[in-house]
């Protein structure tokens, strides 16, 4: 077991998040770290950025062709961007619920899209959809020297040993 973790290495699962353009311009940053945190996830890397378009396109490579793809892109990249990992048993997936279904006008209330946001263009926060995407885009915003491992004093409480 590591000493950074009570979590076995396979538990000790991390996503990326982000916090989108009109989520900072809206001054939404602590209301959307809140979420995570309160739920007992644990933040290991996190900055500001205003990603070049050429790199916004590397982040959504897999919508390229779609016909809102060049809308994005340029969104993405039109302003400050929190990026940030988090860690936790089974983030990845619990992630994408607390983030609420990629239409505001799904999401259900509780949800961070729900609760914020209105239209799909303007949906506040992207986060990994799988643990390959998760990796890979942790990858793409983070140099490994960035992400932060540190004992945090809540996991004795969160996870049964
Ligand atoms: P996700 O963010 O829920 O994973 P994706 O399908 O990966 O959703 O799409 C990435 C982002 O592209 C969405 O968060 C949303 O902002 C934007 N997007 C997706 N579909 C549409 C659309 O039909 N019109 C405009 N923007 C869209
Ligand atoms: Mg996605």
């Amino acid at each position: 077991v590591s000493q950074t973790s009570i979590l076995e290495a396979a538990e000790r699962e991390r996503t990326f998040i982000a916090i989108k353009p009109d989520g900072v311009q809206r001054g939404l940053i602590s209301e959307i770290i809140h979420r995570f945190e309160r739920k007992g996830y644990k933040l290991v890397a996190i900055k500001l950025v205003i990603p070049t378009k050429e790199f916004a396109e590397k982040h959504y490579h897999d919508l390229k062709g779609r016909p809102f793809f060049n809308g994005l892109r340029d969104f993405l990249s039109s302003g400050p961007v929190v990026a940030m990992v988090w860690e936790g048993q089974g983030v990845i997936k619990y992630g994408r619920k607390l983030i609420g279904a990629t239409s505001p006008h799904n999401s259900e209330p509780g949800t961070i899209r729900g609760d914020l946001a209105v239209s799909v263009g303007r949906n506040t926060i992207h986060g990994s959809d799988g643990p390959e995407t998760a990796n890979a885009e942790i990858a793409l915003w983070f140099k490994p020297e960035e992400l932060v491992s540190y004992t945090s004093n809540a996991e004795k409480w969160l996870y049964e040993p």
